[in-house]
Order: structure tokens, then C-alpha cells, then sequence
């Protein structure tokens, strides 16, 4: 598969596939997006009750006020499954049901603090890859529109260089230049629709605020490799 390249993937734990679905397949899921938010905000009280949410909570609370059927059959395909067992070295034993990732507009500053980093799996960074996390981007998303941010080489860091790099995420003036001391790179997954990010699920990421008037439209689905 011309887009994969594995062992940028063993390194970085995180590969962009640009332009992986046609952008035509998007542009009818984006439609059938913008109809669902619609509905979804003539509810009476929806955009005022989603504000008042913390930043990061606002995201799964509209994600899930919206249903879009098809979505997993349309993102996840036999040919992005193939790409992952290729980047995992076997065949995934699972796979989870696509979610929506959906920010309202204009959260507001953008900022790289407070930020919910964590691992979807804990899992030994010497050992076998866990799985793979895939993130779907079903329209642009520019920088600082609101995409997953990425600790790129956080998934070979053992849990003895753990608590040194949290510290950097806690306390650092000038994030990207401490991350890089500890040879670590901060991935936004902005770009076009039709893009994929496929990550290896003990890689550090975060939700980030959406500065943008432009909804976040995302998704995501867990492919796990078992034993
Ligand atoms: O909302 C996001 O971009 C982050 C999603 C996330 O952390 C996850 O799916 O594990």
C-alpha cells in the first residue's frame, strides 16, 4: 500500500495517510453530517447546555446527540484494516464500532495547557504493538480547529521516563522545544477530509479547543492486535 511506510510507524508511533478515502466519500457524510447537527441544534436550550460544559466534555456530549448510520462502513475499510495489520504485524483480532468526534465552534484561546493527555491502553513500550488507534478527518480541520494532538515517539517511552515528561506537559513555557529535548514531537491531526492518522494505541494524545467557527469533524475506531 503506497501510503504505508512502517518503519516510520515503529518510530514515530504515528503516520498521517493523506488523502486516504476520496474526498467524495466524505463530502456525503459531511452532508448528512450538517443535516444531524442541525436537528441536533433546533433542540430549544442544546448549543447553551453544551457551553456550559467543560472544553472537553462538550465534545462526547454532541458527538453522541448525533447518529449517523453508515459511519463505521464508510471510514473503517477492508483496505484501512489491511494497512493496519501491515503497520501491527498481524492481523487485528478486533475492532472497535467508530465514534464521532465532534467539537462545537469557537471553544475558545488556543492553548497547549490543562490539556486530558492519556493512553487508551497501558501496555509495555518494549513489547508488542497493543493496536492501533485510527483518526478520520470527514472535513478540513485547520490548525487549531479542534484535531487529536499527538505525542509522537511517546509510545517507546518507559514508565521510568514517564513522570519527566509529564512534568514537561505540566509545567513547560515552551512546549515543542522541551518536548524535542526528550525526543518527542507534537502531532496535530489538522489537514483535508479524507485524510487518516493511524496511531499506536500507547501513544500519549489529547483532545485540543476548537478556536475555529468551524465544527471539528472527526472519528475514530480502535483496531486491537491481542496476544
Ligand atoms: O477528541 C479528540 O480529539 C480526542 C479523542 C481521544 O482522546 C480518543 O479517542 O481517545
Amino acid at each position: 500500500m503506497k501510503f504505508i511506510d512502517p518503519d516510520h510507524f515503529a518510530a514515530q508511533g504515528c503516520l498521517r495517510l493523506e488523502g486516504f478515502h476520496p474526498r467524495t466519500r466524505l463530502a456525503a457524510l459531511k452532508r448528512a453530517l450538517d443535516l444531524e447537527l442541525k436537528r441536533v441544534h433546533a433542540g430549544r436550550g442544546v448549543s447553551a447546555s453544551l457551553r456550559a460544559l467543560p472544553v472537553f466534555q462538550q465534545i462526547g456530549r454532541l458527538s453522541a446527540l448525533v447518529k449517523l448510520p453508515g459511519l463505521h462502513e464508510t471510514l473503517a475499510t477492508p483496505d484501512l484494516r489491511q494497512g493496519v495489520a501491515h503497520l501491527g504485524g498481524r492481523t487485528p483480532s478486533g475492532v472497535q464500532d467508530t465514534q464521532l468526534l465532534l467539537s462545537p465552534v469557537k471553544q475558545g484561546t488556543w492553548t497547549l495547557q490543562g490539556l486530558n493527555w492519556h493512553v487508551d491502553v497501558g501496555a509495555d513500550a518494549d513489547g508488542p504493538i497493543p493496536g492501533i488507534q485510527a483518526f478520520f478527518l470527514i472535513d478540513d480541520v485547520t490548525p487549531h480547529g479542534g484535531a487529536t494532538l499527538a505525542l509522537a515517539g511517546s509510545h517507546r517511552l518507559g514508565a521510568d521516563a514517564m513522570p519527566a515528561l509529564r512534568r514537561v506537559l505540566r509545567t513547560s513555557t515552551d512546549l515543542e522545544r522541551d518536548l524535542a529535548g526528550l525526543g518527542i514531537r507534537l502531532v496535530e491531526m489538522s489537514g483535508r477530509a479524507g485524510d487518516v492518522f493511524l496511531m499506536d494505541l500507547r501513544t500519549l494524545h489529547t483532545p485540543s479547543v476548537n478556536t475555529t467557527a468551524q465544527v471539528r469533524m472527526m472519528a475514530t475506531t480502535r483496531y486491537f492486535m491481542g496476544e
